[in-house]
């Protein structure tokens, strides 16, 4: 609550329905679903459907132009007065399609000056974007960190592409690894509210995700994030984990338990969609289709 935080932190923080408890009970967030391009191959992740390090599998958003994106956030804010954040949260990566990401924004901030700005990364071309993403008063940054260890990332990561070729095995996994490290700190040196979302896959992280709460800790993390794997055969095989199991209700309890002491755990997330539009666990994005937008931007 806002006696625990310094002032400034509490301002960033509640209102945001992700960042506050308390606040999503009362503030909305929407996504536009403008960022198609993404850098890395998950194992978990099916290319057909949103990013899994932020939303739920099997959903296929409506992918916009950074106009269309701009347009559909200001209808939503002409209905819903509990807006309070805009998240780009994908389909791929926010970060690897900085392009449209900044355009987005950019736009968005020019006719809706409060509004907060938030994204989530895989993180891989995060650590150069870190000046221009605080130059945009982008105070909000999710890093999905499933490892610390190049040794468990091989498990989860098949290869990554940075600096104009693709990396694979341990070797793809310790860049990411690096850059994830670099990213979240020179993000919580220039006051970025960082949060990290860790994707929990037994058998593979579960045991490690320890090791991983204790590294974003040391370096600044706000808030730590434990998404069980979702797995669902009905919407087609992921890329490398076809067949795994995700975690059980009482195993993720567990493992949050043991992680008390560290980072502050969200435990309230909703697992939402790369264009959810509403209070978190409410979904208004069938609302807001394109078709549906009033004049452009
Ligand atoms: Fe979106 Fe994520 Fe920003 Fe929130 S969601 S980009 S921090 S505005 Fe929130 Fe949704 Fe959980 Fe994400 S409930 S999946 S944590
Ligand atoms: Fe899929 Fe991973 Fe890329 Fe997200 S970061 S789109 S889960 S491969």
């Amino acid at each position: 609550g806002a006696a625990s935080l310094p002032p400034d932190v509490w301002a960033k923080v509640k209102d945001h329905p992700c960042y506050s408890e308390e606040a999503h009970h009362y503030f909305a967030r929407m996504h536009v679903a403008v960022a198609p391009a993404c850098n890395i191959q998950c194992n978990y992740c099916n290319r057909k459907f949103d990013c899994a390090n932020e939303s739920r599998p099997g959903v296929v958003s409506e992918r916009l132009t950074p106009e269309e994106g701009a347009r559909k956030v200001l209808a939503v804010a002409a209905s819903v007065p509990q807006l309070s954040v805009l998240g780009i949260a994908g389909p791929g990566d926010a970060c690897y399609d900085w392009a449209r990401t900044r355009a987005t924004f950019a736009l968005v901030a020019r006719r809706l000056p409060d509004i907060r700005l938030c994204l989530s990364t895989n993180g891989l071309a995060l650590p150069e974007l870190v000046d221009e993403i605080v130059d945009m008063n982008i105070d909000h940054v999710t890093v999905t960190i499933n490892m610390v260890d190049p040794e468990v990332g091989e498990r989860i990561y098949p290869w990554i592409y940075h600096g104009h070729r693709r990396w694979t095995g341990r070797d793809a996994s310790r860049l990411l690894h690096e850059r994830q490290m670099e990213g979240l700190e020179r993000l919580t040196a220039r006051g970025v509210l960082v949060k990290v979302n860790s994707v929990m896959i037994p058998g593979i992280n579960d045991a490690h995700l320890e090791e991983v709460n204790r590294q974003v800790t040391a370096r600044g993390a706000f808030l730590h994030n434990i998404m069980p794997l979702i797995s669902d055969p009905a919407h087609g095989t992921a890329f490398g984990l076809a067949g795994q199991r995700g975690p059980t209700a009482r195993e993720l309890s567990a493992l949050q338990d043991r992680l008390e002491g560290g980072a502050k755990l969200m435990r309230h997330c909703r697992q939402c969609r790369a264009d959810a539009v509403g209070l978190l666990g409410e979904d208004r994005g069938q609302e807001f289709t394109l078709d549906r937008l009033g004049d452009p931007v």
